[in-house]
């Protein structure tokens, strides 16, 4: 029997696509998205969704309860930028709603977990080429902070109760469907952008700024393949390091430039570039790739055609 399946911040980057995917994998009717508001009308309209605010305990188990839910994908949280800004928040959302998902498992109301982290967990003290799953994790960030500790309850909740929850640490993710939000790797998706709209971009973050990403599709397959994967294969309960490219503002640059050679690049980096600074700029994920089998499929050069491409039918159709 099909999963029931309830997406929480389902408005946000990743969360639109992996509606779309997990609709086309388990059928529309069998996956609710939800989101703190009706941000994005097209997901709204889509398919089943609800207003949750993913702080609320008893509206989560409602819900649950409601539509007969066995599957949550917890993809609500404020990411590195924005919990700079606005600490206390970010530690509130991103912990309490995880703690609400963990405890809604180990009660039996509901039978797995995904719940992504990032390699913001990683920090100035890392080892930062090919960092490794297990390594020193100092993060330097609100954000990091969320996910190292968020990391550690996750394997607790597994190891204690038997949750069944499962983890991804994402890399700076690219996309032209919905934009990121309060992120330090946005730049990437930004550039894409402007580089249609106006032909240019200044990046806050400097031009050898070298970071892990990887682009959408990479992302949400990396996800569905993880949870789809036997339980008894996973060997991590914390979160797996994940890989596909790394790249700097100037070589994405480089990659436009190739399709659109009169476009400009400038450098103006801002906060961002100290959170930027602190991550590591190359992910051993050879423990994700031998346990359940993952392998990335957009390199720079594809990812770039593919952007463009799709933002030229958005902004001259
Ligand atoms: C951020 N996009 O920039 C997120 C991500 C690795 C970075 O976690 O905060």
């Amino acid at each position: 029997m099909s999963s029931k399946i309830l997406i929480i911040g389902a408005c946000g980057q990743i969360g639109t696509e992996l509606t779309t995917k997990l609709r086309e994998l388990h059928g529309v009717d069998n996956v609710i998205a939800s989101d703190i508001n009706t941000r994005k009308l097209e997901l709204v309209n889509s398919g089943p969704f609800v207003i949750l605010d993913a702080k609320n305990f008893n509206a989560i188990k409602d819900c649950c309860i409601n539509h007969n839910i066995d599957t949550i994908y917890l993809m609500a949280a404020l990411l590195s930028a924005t919990g700079e800004k606005y600490p206390m928040e970010a530690w509130d959302l991103n912990m309490n709603s995880l703690f609400h998902v963990l405890n809604l498992a180990k009660s039996g109301q509901i039978k797995k977990v995904f719940w992504p982290s990032s390699i913001a967990v990683f920090g100035p003290t890392t080892p930062r080429e090919n960092t490794p799953q297990h390594t020193i994790c100092e993060p330097t960030t609100v954000y990091g902070i969320t996910k190292q500790v968020g990391e550690r309850w996750c394997q607790y909740y597994h190891d204690k109760y038997g949750v069944d929850v499962r983890s991804i640490r994402y890399p700076g993710i690219i996309s032209h469907k919905a934009m990121p939000g309060g992120g330090t790797t946005d730049y990437a998706v930004e550039i894409y952008h402007e580089a249609i709209k106006e032909g240019k971009y200044e990046s806050f973050l400097s031009e050898d700024t070298n970071l892990p990403m990887m682009f959408m599709d990479d992302a949400i397959n990396a996800t569905t393949q993880i949870m789809a994967a036997p339980a008894e294969d996973l060997t991590i309960r914390s979160s797996y390091n994940l890989s596909a490219i790394s790249f700097t503002p100037e070589e994405i640059a480089d990659s436009i430039k190739a399709e659109m050679p009169e476009f400009k690049m400038t450098y103006k980096p801002d906060f961002r570039q100290a959170i930027a600074d602190s991550w590591p700029s190359s992910i051993d994920d050879s423990v994700a790739r031998k346990d359940w089998n993952w392998s990335h499929d957009f390199d720079l050069k594809k990812m770039t055609s593919e952007m463009l491409t799709q933002l030229k039918k958005k902004y001259q159709s």
